[in-house]
């Protein structure tokens, strides 16, 4: 079939609207018609030319929202609402079973390639094959996924809205729920105050966290955070030093702290102003290709912990359709995140808006 898709042709170039011929799926693969997607940052970092695994040319988009067309798994059938996955859970392979992680590699090494699992593309143009990105390729007004990398959700839930919940929400919430599993009480501080940091801070507000610590260079941010439970907003250009600020605010440290950003220097500062004997502080942001992360050793042999969160550690066909429940019940807001909606052929603009600091999440609308 054709199919209407924004293609990334090389690194830093704008996307092109196509028309893109689209094969159909084959065993254990569906065929979704994409109804909204979100653009993240990390579509943008791959479109950048920073993202190691960033092959061209390529639909990128993995932040979206359809209807089940064709289904070749036994799971699915058509009309079925569903969310796709980058992060699948096929319940059989090694990292499934672990129940340690929510990091299914069944299908990792051709996602990352930009291929379907048996090696090849459904997306190509006059004859030429254009890549998969991400196992999802959203910014595709039709897509073909692999079955085990599909939530299904209730069909009352809003495109325009749950799509967020593909990448943004369940990343930002996740983390706190799942991978770290802050407690009532706790003190946590939120370096980057964008589509992701933000939902970490409505995440730390579902479980009680005492304080809830922004920061943010962007002013601008201070008003959303805090509708959203930030207790305390820290400008990094308006403290002589970060670290020391936020630890004096807190008595000795923050008890967890979340990077949301992608700056090594923030990751640095966000592990070290963590308390001293049970900090722990998460890696969110994605940083560029070659980048490295420091610390003195001495920080965590006085007891503080490292870690990073892929997806908000959550358990895609498990824990997805659990988020847009909770969304329908009112309890995580989304609406308000979703600064800008525009059509497929303003997707630049997107991008831009994002990194003119103005928008927290644009949805595409088919
Ligand atoms: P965003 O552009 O919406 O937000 C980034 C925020 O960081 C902005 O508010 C910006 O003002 C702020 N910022 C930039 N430089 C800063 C600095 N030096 N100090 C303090 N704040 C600073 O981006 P997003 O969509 O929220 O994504 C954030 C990061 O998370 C990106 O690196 C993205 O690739 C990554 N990400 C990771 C996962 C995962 O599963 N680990 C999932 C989604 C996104
Ligand atoms: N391709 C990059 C890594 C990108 C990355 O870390 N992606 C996150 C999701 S970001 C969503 O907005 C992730 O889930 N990582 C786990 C995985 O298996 O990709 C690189 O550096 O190579
Ligand atoms: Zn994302």
């Amino acid at each position: 079939m054709k199919t209407r898709a924004a293609v990334a042709w090389k690194a830093g170039a704008p996307l092109t609207i196509e028309e893109v011929d689209l094969e159909g799926p084959r065993d254990g693969e569906v065929l979704v018609e994409v109804k909204a997607t979100g653009v993240c940052h990390t579509d943008a970092y791959t479109l950048s030319g920073a993202d190691p695994e960033g092959l061209f040319p390529a639909i990128l988009g993995h932040e979206g929202a359809g209807v089940v067309l064709e289904s070749k798994v036994p799971w699915l059938k058509p009309g079925d609402h569903v969310i796709p996955l980058y992060t699948p859970e096929c319940r059989e392979c090694k990292f499934c079973l672990s129940r340690k992680t929510n990091l299914c590699q069944a299908i990792r090494p051709t996602q990352g390639k930009g291929l379907m699992p048996d090696g090849t593309s459904r997306f190509s143009l006059n004859g030429q094959p254009i890549l998969h990105y991400m196992g999802t390729s959203t910014f595709a007004n039709h897509i073909v996924v692999p079955g085990i990398a599909l939530a299904k959700v209730r069909p009352d839930a809003p495109f325009d809205k749950v799509c967020y919940i593909g990448c943004g929400v369940t990343t930002g919430v996740g983390a706190v729920l799942f991978t770290a599993k802050v407690e009532a009480g706790a003190t946590v501080a939120v370096f980057g105050l964008g589509g992701i940091g933000l939902n970490v801070i409505q995440g730390a507000k579902m479980v009680g966290a005492g304080r809830i610590i922004g920061i943010d260079i962007n002013p601008a941010r201070e008003d959303m955070a805090r509708r959203f439970g930030m207790t305390d907003f820290v400008n990094p250009k308006d403290v002589p030093n970060l670290v020391d600020h936020l630890v004096q605010m807190t008595d000795g440290g923050v008890d967890y702290s979340f990077e949301c950003v992608g700056n090594t220097t923030l990751m640095r500062q966000a592990l070290e102003c963590t308390h001293k004997g049970w900090g722990r502080s998460i890696i969110i942001g994605v940083a560029p290709a070659g980048a490295e992360i420091s610390t003195r050793p001495f920080q965590l042999v006085t007891g503080r912990k490292w870690e990073g969160s892929a997806f908000g550690g959550a358990r895609g066909r498990t824990d997805v359709p659990k988020l847009v429940d909770w969304y329908m019940e009112g309890k995580l807001q989304i609406d308000e995140l979703i600064t800008h909606k525009l059509p497929l052929e303003r997707i630049n603009e997107a991008f831009d808006l994002m990194h003119a600091g103005t928008s927290i999440r644009t949805v595409i609308e088919f």
